[in-house]
């Protein structure tokens, strides 16, 4: 089998990737190894910046998105039950929508499937062979036998646990990584949201997020040891706990209900450098993870892509090259922005197990500094609504 570009993943950045690439003529075949219905089942991000909505709205895929998003203009933040608004719209003229992952990746998968472009699910890449030649193939395993997909170039869409990072040879490949001692017990139910914005609260006993994906639906996520099991967190613990960071303030509007889904997710920052080798070129979770307290790594994911798409555009329709040859140092720079506020947000808001009195002291300076300044909002606020790649 050949094609132009070779997508590996049918994440939000390998579908909207493929999408952006079709819609401008170019053909492309989508590898997944898991099946649609497994990867729609992943719940996961759900606050979108404003050049995630604009590629979405390149790609032709945000009719429903328009509709059903939920436009915010600001986010509160909890310390020890103490308020804090950041007013996003006031402080940077922009906002944020709140839309969930599996909305985005079903809309792009219908769109995928009315176009008829080919994808293959249940489809596991698992070698890159010759990236660096000017013909790399993909082999990959499906309906029980090992087939190849010859390219023009590798899209490594395959996440943080797939293979294409592994083609880069360990003497080209520098990898940073920073793992944090705690997970995020996130639950999912269909209750009135707690508040009409997100709330970010950092408690002695541990940051906690009130989240949404519509004015039905809520979204709950707590920190959490990493060695918990699901068992031991029924959803009346959860709820309880979940209360008790929030504080009294906010817990008195928390509805409480069934969870439709309940999982934990470990916290990492982790970026890969370069993200090309040859022909083949990293997006999304593949290059770079961040811990979701900035609400970046779809965000990443689309931003990548996009200047991906535009490069791609240029080598087929101009046979222009210096837009691939600029990729990884154009990503890497966004990348490094939103792992560094990442990181900040995390640090700000965690109680870090082993959390010496000194280490709260700075967060309650942080809390307090943010408070009274006008310019360290200002510096959240533009930080979390993005920058427009
Ligand atoms: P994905 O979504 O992991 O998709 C990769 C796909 O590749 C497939 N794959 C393979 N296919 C074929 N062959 C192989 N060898 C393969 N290996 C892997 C996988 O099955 C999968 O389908 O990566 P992608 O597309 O780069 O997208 C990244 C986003 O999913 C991720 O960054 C966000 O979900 C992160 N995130 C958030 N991002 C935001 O921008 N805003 C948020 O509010 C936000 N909240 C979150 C989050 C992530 C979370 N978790 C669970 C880590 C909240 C949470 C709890
Ligand atoms: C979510 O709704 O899943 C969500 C929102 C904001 C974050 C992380 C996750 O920072």
């Amino acid at each position: 089998m050949r094609t132009q570009v070779g997508i590996i993943g049918a994440g939000p950045a390998g579908l909207l990737l493929g999408r952006l690439l079709s819609l401008n003529g170019i053909e492309n075949v989508i590898l997944e190894r898991r099946s649609a219905a497994y990867v729609l089942s992943r719940v996961r991000a759900g606050v979108l910046e404003r050049g995630t909505v604009e590629a979405l709205e390149e790609a032709d895929c945000a009719e429903r998105l328009r509709r059903e998003a939920l436009v915010h203009h600001g986010l509160q933040i909890v310390f020890d039950n103490r308020y804090l608004r950041i007013d996003l719209q006031a402080l940077t003229g922009s906002s944020v929508v709140v839309y969930g992952q599996t909305e985005i990746t079903r809309d792009l998968m219908a769109a995928r499937e009315s176009e008829g472009s080919p994808t293959f699910y249940e489809a596991e890449a698992t070698k890159i062979v010759d990236p660096e030649s000017d013909r790399p193939k993909i082999i990959f395993r499906h309906a029980d036998r090992d087939q190849t997909l010859e390219c023009d170039f590798v899209a490594g869409c395959d996440g943080f646990h797939g293979i294409s990072r592994t083609a880069i040879p360990p003497s080209v490949l520098r990898t940073y990584e920073r793992a944090y001692p705690f997970g995020w017990l996130g639950v999912l139910a269909d209750v009135k949201p707690c508040s009409d914005e997100l709330i970010y609260a950092s408690h002695p006993r541990g940051f906690a997020l009130a989240s949404m994906r519509s004015p039905t639906r809520s979204r709950y996520y707590i920190q959490c040891p990493l060695d918990i099991q699901l068992d031991q967190w029924p959803d009346e613990r959860f709820w309880e706990e979940l209360k008790e960071r929030l504080g009294p303030d906010v817990a008195a509007h928390v509805t409480t209900g069934p969870s439709i889904e309940k999982s934990l997710a470990p916290i990492r920052s982790f970026v890969a450098e370069p993200m090309r080798y040859g022909r083949m070129f990293l997006a999304g979770d593949a290059a770079h993870i961040v811990p979701p307290t900035g609400a970046k790594g779809l965000n990443l994911a689309a931003g990548d892509v996009r200047i991906l798409a535009r490069a791609l555009i240029a080598y087929y329709k101009q046979g222009l090259t210096d837009l691939l040859d600029a990729y990884s140092t154009q990503c890497l720079t966004h990348v490094w922005r939103a792992e560094r506020f990442s990181w900040w947000m995390t640090s700000f808001l965690h109680t870090l197990p082993e959390a010496d009195p000194f280490a709260r002291k700075l967060q309650e300076a942080e809390f307090a500094y943010l408070a009274r300044s006008k310019a360290a909002q200002t510096a959240l606020a533009e930080n979390y609504v993005g920058v427009r790649h």
